[in-house]
């Protein structure tokens, strides 16, 4: 399995979105064996495969009661934070409730403004690169530092500067851990005081101390914030609910939020925040790039929507039609999470399936979006025009695009994700034209997110000022 898989994804690969027989080559090769569902052990644990949407839609939502979350691998874990992400139960459903605020259209508008800010700081700095030329751009580099801006903005609202610290920190920890991810075939190897694990544990102390400090010090003066309206950043809202229930029901366990509550799902945000939302941003890049005809056309939208305007208004977002369409098609031909997996509280039937209690359930989103049956003979050809009769329309089921996941578990930074791209690429469409770099390679590939294997060099040209 391991060989297939590392096999797959050595080369570079011709310019073709037919990505599957690389970043999911052991489902490609099975499917073709033994069919669209099927059982694989993982050690003890057995694990099915499920493309059939009519199954999808069991597991997300009219019997999501039977599923819950699996249990991610400790080195995942350490960075995800025990958060939304990963949380069960009673003690899930409270925290997304306090949460689900912060994501509010109208909090959310909030950041257009600081949004559009940092995408034209960004664009200046290329402006400059560029001269009058042209200039080759690493897109995904400057990608993070973008998502990672707003995602602070979003944790920490008014604390931005010492979130800022945090995460920087929390940056630092995910090289550590993607390096002692390539070596998780080495039992043990992570308690082992190897320079980079023990360099890996002191970031993590740190990343938990600066954060318990800063939380204290809101909780200090919540009662003066709260006089002033309650601040809508996620800290904001769990400080909130937490100092509620100090005040009035310090007994019932699963409802009370703690510092270590806190800390972890600010761990989440950044840790669930940045690398999507900043790789959907890289993958549209590196499509529009091969497709100058759409290229063209997303163009002339934002420049007939948003005139004169250097920063889109919510009004503006609402009308780019066609950029919205360009995002969805990247997001279903490279869906940044590639799949998702449930496994079996109870014994269930799923369709005409007896799934014994136990059984783990993944759902290869990136195999759904890509099937012929569900898509069309040209489902692996960039067509965004697919998405013009809308998302539900697109293909031949409504559950065959579920780059989010679908149901009560569904992405809840969503629209977050959505505005973010959409004002970036806006923008970047009205000062630069862009084609792939004679450097660039082509090779998709899995570390937990999909990524350019070879970076994504991304040649522009400033068409005007920015
Ligand atoms: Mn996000 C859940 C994909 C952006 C925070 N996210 C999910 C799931 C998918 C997903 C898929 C569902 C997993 C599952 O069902 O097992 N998320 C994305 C993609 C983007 C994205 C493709 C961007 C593009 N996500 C974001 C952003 C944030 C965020 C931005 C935060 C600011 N996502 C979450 C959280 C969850 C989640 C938190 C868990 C929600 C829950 O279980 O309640």
């Amino acid at each position: 399995l391991v060989g297939l898989m590392v096999k797959a994804s050595s080369q570079p690969m011709p310019l073709s979105h037919n990505i599957l027989p690389r970043v999911f080559s052991f489902y490609h090769h099975w499917k073709k064996i033994y069919g669209a569902t099927f059982l694989v052990w993982f050690g003890p644990t057995a694990r099915i495969t499920v493309s059939d949407p009519d199954l999808i839609r069991e597991i997300f939502t009219s019997k999501s009661e039977f599923y819950e979350k699996n249990e991610s691998h400790p080195l995942v874990r350490q960075l995800e934070g025990d958060g939304l992400l990963s949380l069960k139960g009673e003690k899930w459903a409270h925290h997304r409730k306090i949460i689900t605020p912060t994501f509010h259209m109208e909090n959310l508008k909030m950041l257009i403004p600081v949004m559009g800010k940092s995408v034209l700081e960004m664009l200046g700095k290329w402006s400059e690169m560029a001269g009058s030329g042209d200039v080759d751009i690493e897109v995904s580099e400057w990608f993070q530092s973008l998502t990672e801006e707003v995602i602070t903005r979003t944790a920490f609202g008014r604390s931005y500067e010492d979130g800022k610290a945090v995460f920087q920190l929390q940056t630092q920890q995910m090289i550590f851990a993607a390096e002692a991810f390539q070596k998780v075939f080495i039992p043990g190897y992570r308690y082992l005081p190897t320079k980079k694990n023990r360099s890996s544990w002191n970031l993590d102390k740190q990343i938990k101390k600066s954060l318990v400090k800063l939380i204290e010090q809101r909780k200090a003066n919540a009662s003066e914030e709260m006089s002033n309206g309650c601040p809508k950043d996620l800290l904001g809202l769990m400080i909130k609910a937490a100092t509620k229930e100090e005040k009035s029901d310090p007994y019932t366990p699963t409802s009370t939020i703690t510092v270590h509550d806190i800390v972890e799902e600010c761990k989440t945000f950044f840790f669930a925040g940045k690398h999507t939302t900043s790789n959907l941003l890289t993958w549209t890049t590196i499509l529009l790039a091969m497709h100058p005809e759409w290229q063209n056309t997303a163009r002339e939208e934002v420049l007939r929507v948003c005139g004169s305007r250097d920063i889109p208004t919510t009004d503006d977002i609402a009308k780019l039609k066609k950029v919205n369409m360009i995002l969805n098609e990247s997001l279903r031909l490279y869906p940044p999470a590639i799949a998702t997996i449930r496994r079996a509280k109870a014994d269930v039937d799923l369709g005409s399936y007896k799934i014994p209690r136990g059984t783990e359930l993944l759902i290869p989103i990136i195999a759904v979006h890509h099937d012929t049956e569900l898509w069309g003979h040209d489902a692996t050809e960039f067509n965004p025009a697919r998405f013009s009769e809308g998302v539900a329309r697109a293909a031949k089921h409504p559950m065959a695009f579920i780059p989010f996941g679908l149901g009560a578990r569904t992405c809840i930074g969503q629209n977050l994700a959505i505005l973010q791209a959409k004002m970036a690429i806006a923008i970047i469409l009205k000062h630069f034209s862009f084609r792939l770099s004679s450097s660039y390679q082509h090779g998709p590939t899995v570390l937990m997110l999909l990524y350019p294997q070879y970076g994504a060099p991304v040649t522009f040209r400033c068409l005007t000022d920015p």
